[in-house]
């Protein structure tokens, strides 16, 4: 069994690339009722209450906040999932996408 060529074989390279991380961002608007995002952020992202608040009015004080980090598949997903629960009540509420670097 142990011929030459077995013995030579190169070791299988195991190590896979790591997935690329996309951050999921949430918009601050003039609009959406606060009450309201905190619930999109509980439903969408399983926050709990005391964290939704917290991303919420970090989004209303300084225009944005990281909601969470994802492969980019999940991101997109979830980004969607808040834009369009927002599109339903007819607010502006808008959640993006971004690489990591
Ligand atoms: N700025 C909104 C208001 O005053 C509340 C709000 C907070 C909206 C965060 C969006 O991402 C947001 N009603």
């Amino acid at each position: 069994m142990s011929d030459a060529k077995t013995l030579l074989k190169p070791k299988a390279k195991v190590q896979a690339e790591r997935p690329r991380l996309y951050k999921v961002i949430l918009l601050n608007d003039d609009f959406t009722p606060r009450a309201f995002v905190v619930t999109v952020l509980k439903s969408v992202f399983r926050m709990s209450e005391g964290e939704a608040e917290a991303v919420m009015l970090t989004a209303h004080m300084q225009g944005a906040c990281v909601v969470a980090v994802y492969t980019k598949e999940v991101a997109d997903e979830k980004a969607r999932a808040g834009t369009e629960a927002g599109e339903r009540e007819g607010y502006p509420l808008a959640f993006t996408t971004e690489r990591e670097e």
